[in-house]
C-alpha cells in the first residue's frame, strides 16, 4: 500500500468509526466527523506534539475540538492512535482511554466515549466542550499559559515549555460572542502559538448559512490581527499541512485557518444538508456512503490491519521521541535550576509550595474596618508573592476590584512581556471566565474579576469550571446594594442563590476581613473545586476576635460566631457577608433584653453542606425553631436553614438607585428589623 493509501485509510477509519457510533447510538452527530477526518488525522498524525502513551506530558501541545458535537473525532483518534487512560492524580492507569467497546457503546451510560468531549471523564481530551464558543475560548487560556510558562521557566539552553494549541471550531463557535471576545483578546496578545481552524461549511442545524451568517469572517479576524490562511478542499492533507506549517513559523500574531469542507462528506443524499449534522444516516445510506469510500459495506467498527501501525508510526513515534528528549532536558533543568524545577512539579501536581501561607495579614478589630475588596487585595497580594504561577486579574475593573498586584515585580502580561501576573482581560467577562479556565486546565492557579452582578455575562464558564473541577478562583466584588448610587443595573439579587445551584461551585461570602483571610486560605487549598468570592464594596467592621469566635471557622463554612450563654440558644441570626455585622449588632440587643440568641455567621452554604451531621447540628440545633437568615440577596433557598417556622431578611425586588443608608433603611436591613422580627418569631414583640 502506498503512503497515500494508507492516509486515506485511515481517515476513512475515523469517518466510519463515526458513522458507525452514531448509528449504533441512533444519536450523535455523523457528518462533521465524516468532513473533518482528514483535518483531525492531519493535526495528529502528521504535526502534533503528543505522546499517545503519556498525554498528560506538559510539553504537549493541545488539541481543542470546540465543536463538540463532533465528538467522534476525538474518541476515533484516541482510539486509534492507543492514547493511554490516567487518573486525578496524574497516574497512567495501563489502559487505554478509549476502547473499540467504548466506541461501540458511544452515548450510553459509562462509555468513555459520551455525547461531547469531556475533561476528567476521558483522558486526552483537553477541556470540556458542548456550548459552542466555549473551546476556542478556553485555548486562548491555553495560549495564554504557555507564553507565560515559557516566560517564567524556559531558560536560554532549556526551552522547556514551547508548546502550541490548536481549536477546531464550526459556524457555531464563529457566531458566538463568546469567541469574538476571546478572539479580539488573542489578536491584541498577539499569540502565535495558537492556531484555530474554522470549518466552514456553511451549514448549522436550521440549514445553510445564508439564512444567518453572511458576514466576512475572515475579514473579521485580520482585523483582529490574525494571521489569516485558508485551504479550499477540507480534503486535501498536504495542503492543510502546509498551512499548519505556516503557523508554527509565524511570529507575532495567532493563525485562523478557513477550512472549505462539505458535512457529511461521502454520503450520497446527506452531503451538505443540515441533515447531517444531527442524525445517523440510516443504514441504507450507511451503506452507500461505505460504497463511496471504497469501504467493505457490512463491516461495522471496522480497523482495518496496519491503522493503528500507521499512527504509531506517525504521532506516537514522534511524541514518544520528543517526550523522551523533554524528559532529559527536565532533569538537566533541575540539576542546573532545582527551585524552579520543583516549582514545576509542584504546579503541575496542583500542590502548593512551602510557606504559601507564610504573611497572611490579621485584621485587628476595628468598628470601622475594612471593605471586602480591601482586605482581598491585601491578601492576594501576599499569595501571589509566595505562590508564583498564582496569576490572575479583572475585565477592567480592576482598580474597583482591588485585584491589581502592586508589589515590585509584578508586571503585566502583555504581548512584549509574557512573564507579567497581572492580566488585563479587557471588558470581556465571558471570554475572561474561559480564560480562566484555559489557565487553569494548563495548571496555572488562575483569578478572575468582575463587579458581581456581571458574573451572569460569564456564568457558562463558570459552569463549565464546575463540570471539570477546576480550581478557578473568582473574586466578585460590589456583591450586595453597597453600590448604591449606581442603582439597581449594578446590584445583585438573585446572583448568590443561582451560584450555589451551580453544583461543586463552591461560594463564599465571608463578613469581615478576617473572614476574607480565612476565605482565601480555603480555597487556596483546593485542588479540584472552583470559587466564588463575593466581596463586599463598602467597608465592614472587622469584629473584635478575642470577644466572638475565631474566622477560622469559616473553613466550616458556618460557625457560631456569638452564642449564648451556656451555648443553649432559644434564637438563632444567621448571616453572611455584608449583614453579619448587623446581625451582631441585634444580638448584642437581644441579649441585653434577656433572650438567649446566638449568630451563626455562614459565609459558605456549600461548605457547610460538606461537615458532617454533627457539626451542621451543632451550630443549627435541630430543636431551636426559631431562626433568622439576614443576607441582601435573593431570599430564595433560605428555607432549608431557617425551617418553616424561621423568617428571612432579604431582597425580594430589584434594589435602588441611591445612597447605601438610604437603601438599607428602605429594604430593611437595620439592626432594628432584627430585633423586632427575632421577638415577633419568640412571641415576644
Ligand atoms: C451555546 C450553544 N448553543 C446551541 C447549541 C446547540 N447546537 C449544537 S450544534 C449546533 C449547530 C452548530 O453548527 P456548526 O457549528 O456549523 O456545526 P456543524 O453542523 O457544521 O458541525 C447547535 C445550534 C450548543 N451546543 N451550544
Ligand atoms: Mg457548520
Amino acid at each position: 500500500m502506498t503512503q497515500d493509501e494508507m492516509t486515506e485509510l485511515a481517515i476513512n477509519t475515523i469517518r466510519t468509526l463515526s458513522i458507525d457510533a452514531v448509528q449504533a447510538a441512533q444519536s450523535g452527530h455523523p457528518g462533521t466527523p465524516m468532513a473533518l477526518a482528514p483535518l483531525v488525522y492531519t493535526i495528529w498524525n502528521r504535526v502534533m506534539h503528543f505522546d499517545p502513551q503519556h498525554p498528560i506530558w506538559p510539553n504537549r501541545d493541545r488539541f481543542v475540538l470546540s465543536n463538540g458535537h463532533a465528538s467522534m473525532l476525538l474518541w476515533s483518534i484516541l482510539h486509534l492512535t492507543r492514547t493511554q487512560a490516567v487518573d486525578a492524580d496524574y497516574e497512567t492507569l495501563g489502559r487505554p482511554s478509549v476502547t473499540l467497546d467504548d466506541i461501540r457503546r458511544f452515548r450510553q451510560l459509562d462509555s468513555r466515549a459520551p455525547g461531547h468531549p469531556e475533561y476528567r471523564w476521558v483522558s486526552g481530551v483537553e477541556t470540556t466542550t458542548g456550548p459552542l464558543g466555549q473551546g476556542v475560548a478556553t485555548s486562548v487560556g491555553m495560549a495564554i499559559a504557555q507564553k507565560w510558562l515559557a516566560s517564567h521557566y524556559n531558560k536560554p539552553e532549556f526551552p522547556l515549555f514551547d508548546y502550541r494549541i490548536y481549536a477546531v471550531a464550526g459556524d457555531g463557535c464563529m457566531m458566538e460572542g463568546v469567541a469574538a471576545e476571546a478572539a479580539s483578546l488573542a489578536g491584541h496578545l498577539g499569540l502565535d502559538n495558537l492556531c484555530w481552524v474554522w470549518d466552514n461549511n456553511r451549514i448549522t442545524i436550521e440549514g445553510h448559512t445564508d439564512i444567518t451568517f453572511t458576514e466576512d469572517v475572515a475579514g473579521r479576524f485580520l482585523a483582529y490581527g490574525w494571521n489569516v490562511q485558508r485551504v479550499s478542499d477540507a480534503n486535501d492533507v498536504d495542503a492543510i499541512e502546509r498551512a499548519l506549517a505556516i503557523f508554527r513559523r509565524t511570529s507575532g500574531r495567532p493563525t485562523f485557518i478557513v477550512l472549505d469542507s462539505h458535512i457529511g462528506y461521502g454520503s450520497p443524499n446527506r452531503q451538505d444538508t443540515s441533515a447531517a449534522h444531527g442524525e445517523p444516516l440510516g443504514e441504507e445510506e450507511v451503506r452507500l456512503t461505505k460504497r463511496a469510500y471504497g469501504w467493505p459495506e457490512d463491516a461495522q467498527f471496522l480497523v482495518p490491519d496496519g491503522v493503528y501501525e500507521h499512527f504509531a508510526a506517525g504521532i506516537g513515534a514522534r511524541g514518544a521521541a520528543l517526550r523522551q528528549e523533554w524528559m532529559e532536558r527536565f532533569t538537566a533543568y533541575g540539576a542546573q535550576y532545582p527551585a524552579l524545577a520543583t516549582e514545576i512539579e509542584q504546579m503541575l501536581r496542583r500542590e502548593l509550595p512551602a510557606g504559601w501561607d507564610r504573611d497572611l495579614p490579621t485584621f485587628p478589630a476595628d468598628p470601622k474596618g475594612v471593605a471586602g475588596r480591601e482586605a482581598s487585595g491585601k491578601v492576594l497580594n501576599v499569595l501571589a508573592q509566595n505562590i508564583p504561577w498564582l496569576l490572575g486579574g479583572s475585565a477592567d475593573l480592576a482598580p474597583s476590584n482591588k485585584t491589581a498586584l502592586t508589589y515590585d515585580g509584578a508586571g503585566h502580561f502583555q504581548a512584549a512581556t509574557p512573564g507579567g501576573k497581572n492580566l488585563h482581560y479587557g471588558i470581556r467577562e465571558h471570554a475572561m471566565g474561559a480564560v480562566v479556565n484555559g489557565l487553569a486546565l494548563s495548571k496555572i492557579r488562575a483569578y478572575g474579576s468582575t463587579f458581581f452582578v456581571f458574573c451572569d455575562y460569564l456564568r457558562p464558564a463558570l459552569r463549565l469550571s464546575a463540570l471539570m473541577e477546576l480550581p478557578t478562583i473568582f473574586v466578585f466584588t460590589h456583591d450586595a446594594m453597597g453600590d448604591g448610587e449606581d442603582g439597581p443595573t449594578h446590584q445583585p439579587v438573585e446572583h448568590l442563590a443561582s451560584l450555589r445551584a451551580i453544583p461543586g461551585l463552591m461560594t463564599l461570602r465571608p463578613g469581615d476581613a478576617n473572614e476574607v483571610v480565612e476565605a482565601y486560605r480555603t480555597v487556596m487549598q483546593l485542588h479540584h473545586t472552583p470559587a466564588v468570592l463575593a466581596l463586599s464594596r463598602q467597608a465592614l467592621p472587622t469584629l473584635d476576635r478575642s470577644r466572638y469566635a475565631s474566622a477560622a471557622g469559616v473553613a466550616q463554612g458556618a460557625y457560631v460566631l456569638a452564642d449564648a450563654p451556656g451555648g443553649s440558644p432559644e434564637l438563632i441570626l444567621i448571616a453572611t457577608g455584608s449583614e453579619l455585622a448587623l446581625a451582631v449588632a441585634a444580638h448584642e440587643t437581644l441579649v441585653a433584653d434577656g433572650i438567649r440568641s446566638r449568630v451563626v455567621s455562614m459565609p459558605s452554604w456549600d461548605l457547610f453542606d460538606r461537615q458532617p451531621p454533627e457539626y451542621r447540628h451543632s451550630v443549627l440545633p435541630p430543636g431551636v425553631k426559631a431562626r433568622l437568615a439576614i443576607e441582601q440577596a435573593s431570599t430564595f433557598g433560605w428555607e432549608r436553614f431557617v425551617g418553616e417556622h424561621g423568617r428571612v431578611i432579604g431582597m425580594t425586588t430589584f434594589g435602588a438607585s441611591a445612597p447605601l443608608k438610604a437603601l438599607q433603611k428602605r429594604f430593611g436591613f437595620e439592626p432594628e428589623r432584627i430585633v423586632a422580627t427575632a421577638k415577633e418569631l419568640l412571641g415576644r414583640a
